[in-house]
């Protein structure tokens, strides 16, 4: 009777065993089990019950039961483990067939990309690429390009002093200078990109620190009309032929006589509006035919040698080919508009 009930609890056991699915589970059996107040437990406290001789049998029947449930539970216990790690790692696993992070890729400034346009096209007409200081000698700045201290005209470039004798460039004109002192006596046809500076008011249309583009051509039988043909050209080239553009006369104290382009204000129409000051012609470069003053600076005798020299903006082109209302977002580091180009 007694061996009929401990084969019957090794069976209930063991099904027990075989439906414990967690650690808690697991944990549970074995108290209810094995534990000192468990079902085989139990059964091993009946022992002084039984008529003496049936003791031993029954004694070692109960050891054989526990430790074939001892093993069965271990075995389980690994089990459970094992089925636990593989759902946490099939939850937590890398799906490695899954697209990648998109990394983020820069692009050009829209500046730079306008730069290299400028440069494309001029490069077409035989322009080589020539640089020249940003902190520059007032002396290069102004003097040398017929503006002497006493001059009225200095007072349309102010700018930041460094020093006494240094400041940043108000325009790159003064790298005209630089280029005729190296290159006399050759002809000359170059441009000069860089960034300048102003100490004036921020508007839509106005930076304290922009670009500029500088064109000049020196030789020997130069006129205006290789000027307005070049410059005509460029804006056809950089805008199409379907934008209008104008010359007007203007005032440079370094060429004589002197221009200034305008294109069509695409922003209104031509209507007028802030950018183009109610005009409906936004301006984009000054120019001129170089002073004879500035060619003798250069080292070049003028009355052998006639030049055409232009500054051409960079922002104020590019507001116009793509249509930007404020020159302040050039710079203004904004993603949502620097991607845009
Ligand atoms: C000059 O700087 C002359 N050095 C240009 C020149 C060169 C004339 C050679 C004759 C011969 P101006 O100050 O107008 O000129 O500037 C030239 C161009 O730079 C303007 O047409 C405009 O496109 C751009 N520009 C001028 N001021 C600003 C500003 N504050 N912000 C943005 N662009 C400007």
């Amino acid at each position: 009777m007694r061996f009929d009930e401990l084969e019957r609890r090794y069976e209930e056991a063991q099904a027990a065993l075989a439906r414990a699915e967690t650690p808690e589970a697991l944990e549970s059996w074995r108290t209810a089990w094995m534990g000192r107040k468990g079902a085989i437990t139990a059964l091993t406290r009946q022992i002084r019950d039984l008529p003496k001789e049936e003791r031993p049998a029954f004694g070692q029947r109960i050891n054989e039961v526990k430790a074939a449930l001892e093993a069965a539970y271990e075995a389980r216990a690994a089990e459970v483990k094992a089925e636990a790690l593989a759902q946490e790692l099939a939850e937590g696993a890398v799906d490695i067939t899954l697209p990648g992070r998109p990394l983020n890729v820069g692009h050009l400034h829209l500046t730079t990309q306008t730069l290299r346009e400028i440069y494309a096209i001029f490069e077409r007409m035989g322009f080589e690429v020539y640089e020249a200081p940003e902190v520059e000698l007032g002396y290069y700045n102004f003097d040398l390009l017929n503006i002497p201290p006493y001059h009225p005209a200095r007072d349309m470039w102010d700018t930041f002093w460094v020093d006494d004798d240094l400041l940043l460039r108000t325009h790159t004109s003064p790298g005209q200078i630089r280029v005729m002192r190296e290159r006399y006596p050759e002809p000359i046809r170059v441009i000069l990109p860089g960034k300048v500076y102003r100490y004036e008011q921020i508007t839509a249309r106005s930076e304290h620190q922009f670009y500029q583009v500088e064109g000049l051509a020196v030789g020997r039988h130069i006129t205006m009309s290789d000027l307005i043909g070049t410059l005509t050209e460029f804006t056809r080239m950089f805008y199409g032929e379907h934008r209008r553009t104008r010359v007007r006369g203007s005032y440079f104290p370094f060429t004589e006589p002197s221009i200034e382009i305008d294109t069509d204000c695409i922003l209104c129409g031509g209507k007028g509006c802030p950018v183009c000051k109610y005009t409906g012609w936004l301006e984009i470069a000054g120019a001129g035919m170089v002073h004879p003053v500035v060619l003798q600076n250069g080292g070049y005798d003028p009355d052998e040698w006639s030049g055409f020299a232009f500054g051409l903006g960079v922002e104020r082109p590019a507001m116009m080919k793509y249509g930007v209302k404020d020159i302040r977002l050039f710079y203004g580091n904004d993603l949502r508009f620097l991607r845009q180009f």
